[in-house]
């Protein structure tokens, strides 16, 4: 036995571990930026949020405090605080200074073991200046203080409770991080509402001290209310339809729900992580829905003998679906590491959700119809579809179809680094032709506005002409036939005027890359141009700002406020001459353009239902919540 005080193999191996994390921090958290510095938040709730799974806890509270540290506080069992027989320090002490000493020593449950996701409590105290472990159990308070993962002295009694929980506050260390970044309130929400719905029954509250905002969130319903918190804004055409079973390879919650939507939105979870590359869970859940709906129609009578099935995309028009699996030994492979690779969960998804809906479908025969009866719907409108893009897209595009005649197409046959410029109307297309380096810039003016995409079916989009010229000049088909190796620039910019026409049409055109290109929005292939709003002269001298903050502290600092000075407000983009076009907006080395992400698929989508869906009401909320946060409203 090592003697008391001394320095032990133990003590080694922990610095080597602390160490070993601080030097490579994204070897454990991914990255060290906003990202990583959240990642922190979520490896600590986690633990939490697995007492409650395990049935231990009720409730969560995470404080964000002013000083820049973070705790989250639970009312489990409470980590254990006697000695650890390996490691001859407390339980507690062992947790949080020992690399990979999960919470829950040696017993099943679902912990997360698999890519960077519970690496736990060590992990957090390594990349924290300083945190303090407080432990409620056994009618005690227990407490230690750490720096940068060190103890800073021996665990201590520092009062009685009546209570049993666990609160561990960290202040991330700037020595990681810098010391810019911040615990953003919106992130952390989000996360947590998620994780709230995944875990039926929990009470998750948050309390950002810096300006003293609540949120508390608890759903009786588990992913069944989230399901209904998602179609808030849909017209419902079935009950939320829900099951969940504990199998021998885990535990699997299905929920779902038709809507008179157009789209499908399937989120999966694998151990409470977001797996948005989908995975064996989805495969299992995809071919149950399509066998089961076609059996039954076939049984019911709603499909003839001389109709073809209906399709894996006909079964998920306007569906709205969450599939949540835990697993022992989650397996989380593809790109982002987010694609759950679990063989066995295929066919336990499967069993469990065809066994469920083949006996819902036979006892709700209202639902039922309505179901199968927008699945055909969807059909016939794939077969029109078909059709109609077989005339005018497929055809073309496969057999060197002729580019539209408005395209001013640039000389580069290189994708890479070619750019299609998305211009609204003729006179802006205009200059944009003019202004642009026709080597690698190409110009699609579009007359008016696009269709609106969220009410219209594939066939009715690909009639619209200004979407087929777009589409043909990207060269990537659309709906079962694209692909995005063809496309052809791998910069398309929406250029569209600085007022309330070209904000509109500048959402349109999201809507439908969203809806249908989102690969090229998550391949990062979307820009929005920045024209400037003004133009500043001043004798021979000029400038363009292209905000009115800019514009003001430009007038300020850079020009003499004795002297007479021109402001020009640029309205459209037609006002601009060809020269200005270039060397403001299209130069690639002057020009300010922004990338389009979805950051959370999520809540885009949710904004996008909101803004050009066919129910009013929430459209009107949510520019009246919003209104004050629109700059530069020009009507
Ligand atoms: C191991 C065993 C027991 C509880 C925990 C870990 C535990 C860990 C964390 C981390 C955050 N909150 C937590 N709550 C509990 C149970 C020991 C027992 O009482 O049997």
């Amino acid at each position: 036995m090592p003697e008391k005080n001394n320095y032990t193999a133990e003590d080694i191996q922990v610095l080597e571990g602390l160490q070993a994390v601080r030097k490579r921090p994204g070897m454990y958290i991914g990255t060290t930026d906003v990202a990583g510095f959240h990642h922190l938040v979520w490896e600590v709730v986690d633990n939490s949020i697995d007492e409650a799974m395990a049935g231990h806890c009720k409730n969560i509270l995470i404080k964000i405090h002013k000083d820049g540290s973070l705790s989250v506080e639970d009312d489990g069992r409470g980590i254990p605080v006697e000695k650890h027989s390996k490691t001859g320090k407390s339980s507690l002490e062992t947790v949080m200074t020992i690399l990979h000493a999960g919470g829950k020593f040696g017993g099943g449950g679902y912990k997360v073991s698999g890519g960077l996701h519970g690496v736990g409590a060590s992990v957090v105290n390594a990349l924290s200046a300083y945190t303090k472990a407080e432990v409620f159990r056994d009618g005690k308070v227990y407490m230690q203080e750490y720096a940068q993962g060190k103890p800073l002295g021996e665990l201590q009694t520092t009062g009685v409770s009546s209570q049993t929980g666990t609160r561990i506050t960290f202040r991330p260390d700037p020595e990681i991080f810098g010391d810019t970044v911040e615990f953003n309130l919106q992130t952390i929400i989000n996360r947590l509402r998620q994780q709230a719905y995944l875990t039926r029954g929990v009470t998750i509250a948050i309390i950002d001290e810096r300006d003293n905002r609540k949120y508390r969130f608890y759903f009786e319903g588990g992913i069944a209310s989230y399901i209904s918190y998602l179609n808030k804004n849909r017209e419902p055409l079935s009950q939320v339809i829900a099951v969940e079973k504990e199998v021998e390879e885990g535990y699997v919650e299905v929920a779902l729900q038709y809507t008179g939507a157009f789209q499908e939105n399937i989120f999966t979870f694998a151990n409470n992580i977001h797996t948005p590359e989908g995975g064996m869970h989805l495969t299992g859940f995809r071919s149950a829905l399509t066998r089961t709906i076609n059996a039954y129609a076939r049984k019911a009578g709603l499909l003839k003998e001389k109709d073809e099935n209906l399709s894996a995309d006909d079964v998920r028009e306007g569906l709205t679906a969450i599939i949540s699996v835990k697993v022992h030994d989650p397996q989380f492979e593809g790109q982002t590491k987010s694609k759950l690779g679990n063989q066995e969960m295929r066919a336990a998804v499967e069993s469990v959700f065809s066994d469920f809906l083949t006996v819902f479908l036979e006892e709700n025969p209202k639902d039922a119809q309505s179901i199968i009866g927008k699945c055909a719907l969807a059909a016939r409108a794939r077969l029109a579809a078909r059709a109609a893009r077989d005339s005018v897209i497929r055809k073309g595009a496969l057999e060197g179809m002729t580019l539209p005649g408005k395209l001013a197409d640039c000389s580069s046959k290189d994708p890479s680094n070619s750019e299609l410029y998305l211009v609204e109307g003729d006179s802006a297309g205009g200059s944009a032709k003019q202004g642009r380096n026709r080597d690698f810039q190409a110009i699609l003016p579009l007359r008016g506005k696009i269709l609106n995409v969220e009410q219209a079916r594939l066939d009715r989009i690909v009639a619209n002409n200004e979407i087929k010229s777009l589409i043909i000049a990207m060269g990537v088909g659309v709906g079962e036939t694209f692909d995005i190796s063809r496309l052809r620039y791998h910069r398309v910019v929406i250029m569209t005027d600085a007022d309330v026409d070209g904000a509109h049409i500048r959402t349109l055109l999201l809507t439908l890359f969203f809806r249908y290109f989102r690969d090229l929005v998550e391949k990062g292939h979307i820009y929005i141009a920045q024209p400037p709003l003004y133009k500043i002269t001043q004798n021979r001298k000029s400038a363009y700002a292209y905000t009115e903050e800019q514009k003001q502290l430009m007038l300020e600092s850079d020009f003499d406020s004795s002297m007479k000075v021109n402001i020009q407000r640029y309205k459209g983009l037609g006002e601009m001459n060809p020269d200005q076009l270039w060397e403001t907006t299209m130069d690639p080395v002057r020009r300010k353009m922004l990338k389009v992400t979805i950051e959370d698929a999520e809540q885009a989508d949710m904004i996008f239902d909101t803004l050009m869906g066919s129910e009013v009401a929430p459209r009107k909320k949510f520019i009246q919540t919003h209104a004050k946060r629109v700059k530069n409203l020009d009507i």
